[in-house]
């Protein structure tokens, strides 16, 4: 269950995509040869459908010539290659797209769960798949699990104590992400300016290595805002 919203915001640092989306949808093409000439069955259990196939490709594969990407096998068939759709509204259609659902990981990285450590697939076509309110791409760039909604980034707690004021927040334990935190003694609808800082936190049992960071801020004004910025270690 998401958690209430407490004083303070979340950001992220959504890590350089290099990501060459073409301007305008090409026409649609789609090769389903390797699939249909393939000795396959679908066959469903009532609550699950199985798709079973011989002389596939073996892994996850794909290959790029121009405006085209081939998926190799599957991929050709399942939730990546729709013509008719354009799930994020970029105005690239699905067929050609190497992020459909514009969540920042490019559709082969969710199936192949490469972006989160450990190994975790994400929906292509859902941008948020935990429905956490945070990103698939903003999860991975936090360390955090994207198919458990209690896992993510957010302020846990401000509280005042005398004239220091204590903030923590959830953070991941195992070195692989740094904090910033970040203030400003006025209302802001934007990332607070002033930044402390605070690197990386101990912390947490494998595989999230979920924890709390705490920082003491002494002498704040009455009325500072505070958020938490996260970006992966190089
Ligand atoms: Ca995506
Ligand atoms: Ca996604
Ligand atoms: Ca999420
Ligand atoms: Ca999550």
């Amino acid at each position: 269950m998401k958690r209430g919203i407490l004083p303070g915001l979340v950001t992220f640092t959504c890590g350089l995509l290099l990501t060459s989306f073409l301007a305008t949808a090409q026409t649609a093409y789609r090769n389903l040869s390797s699939v249909h000439d393939g000795a396959g069955a679908m066959s469903s259990g009532g609550t699950y459908t199985n798709w079973g196939a011989s002389g596939q490709p073996g892994g996850i594969f794909k290959s790029t010539n121009g405006t085209l990407n081939n998926y190799a096998g599957f991929l050709q068939a399942a939730d990546i290659k729709h013509p008719e759709l354009d799930t994020d509204g970029d105005g690239v259609i699905d067929e050609i797209s190497l992020d459909n659902d514009g969540d920042g990981l490019q559709d082969v990285t969710e199936i192949e769960g490469s972006g989160f450590n450990p190994n975790t697939a994400t929906e292509v076509n859902v941008a948020d798949s935990d429905g956490d309110e945070v990103s698939d791409g903003d999860e991975a760039t936090a360390g955090t699990n994207p198919r458990d909604e209690d896992s993510l980034l957010e302020i846990v707690s401000l509280s005042t104590r005398g004239d220091e004021r204590v903030v923590s927040w959830s953070a991941r334990g195992d070195g692989t992400v740094s904090y910033l935190l970040m203030f400003e003694d006025a209302k802001s609808t934007g990332s607070p300016p002033s930044a402390i800082a605070v690197g990386t936190v101990a912390g947490g049992a494998a595989p999230w290595f979920e924890t709390q960071a705490t920082y003491t801020n002494t002498a704040p004004s009455a009325t500072r805002i505070y958020a938490v910025e996260a970006s992966p270690v190089p």
